[in-house]
């Protein structure tokens, strides 16, 4: 019927951390979690370093107090290198300068902290990523943090770990002031090579931005 409404969601997601530690492919397999192994097979292995910002979106209806609200996830994946590699190539700070103004980059729906659990270093950067969304004040009163300890099919991440960076997540949120509490920090282990973790990081931001994210109706 034509005059049927429509609700909808929508919010940007933004993975941040080191070069390396997989926010492409990560991206692409939370927004398409079943995938056949040859399909996952040539997303780990032809998924090229970017110089750029790579865009992704998925879309999936979800039932919100008995509505079905058509909720879109927005990803924008941003280089992960802070130097220049050589004179062409582009940093992530080049890039974000670009795209600063960018209306979905004013309200992040999700930011997901991600390091490589096989490399200490990306676990330490995490705290200089979350700075820069401070910084950024892409943090609002419906943003998710989700941290995202990547490969653990390398290494078995250390609880300690998790908990030392929670733990400064939540003094940097008290320290500025930020409009979220404890409830807006999560943690999920994840492989995308076995896949663990993939399903659950999907359906955790598809929830939050269906019940949080930036509400819509529109006529079917
Ligand atoms: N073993 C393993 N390798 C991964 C995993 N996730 C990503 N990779 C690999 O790590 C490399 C960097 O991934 P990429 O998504 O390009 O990282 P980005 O620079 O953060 O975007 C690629 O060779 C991926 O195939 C994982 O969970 N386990
Ligand atoms: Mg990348």
């Amino acid at each position: 019927m034509a005059d049927e409404i429509k609700h909808y969601a929508t919010g940007s997601v933004i993975p941040l951390g080191d070069g390396f530690t997989g926010k492409s492919v990560l991206s692409r397999l939370i927004i398409n979690p079943d995938v056949s192994d040859e399909e996952l097979k040539d997303i780990l292995l032809k998924t090229k370093k970017s110089y750029n910002i790579e865009i992704e979106f998925s879309s999936e209806v979800v039932e919100v107090d008995g509505l079905p609200v058509t909720t879109t996830l927005q990803f924008y994946v941003f280089p992960g290198q802070r130097q220049k590699a050589s004179s062409r190539s582009t940093t992530f700070d080049e890039i974000l300068s670009v795209f600063d103004c960018f209306p979905a980059l004013l309200r992040v729906s999700a930011l997901l902290l991600i390091y490589d659990v096989s490399r200490f270093s990306t676990l330490e950067s995490l705290e200089i990523w979350l700075r820069f969304a401070i910084v950024k004040e892409w943090i609002y009163e419906d943003t998710l943090i989700l941290l995202v300890p990547n490969k653990v099919d390398l290494e078995k991440p250390k609880q300690r770990d998790i908990d030392q960076i929670i733990s400064t997540i939540y003094e940097y949120i008290a320290d500025h002031n930020l409009p979220i509490d404890v409830n807006h920090i999560k943690a999920i282990n994840s492989s995308c090579v076995t896949l663990e973790g993939i399903n659950e990081i999907r359906k955790v931001v598809v929830d939050w931005i269906a019940h949080r994210g930036i509400r819509g109706v529109g006529i079917k």
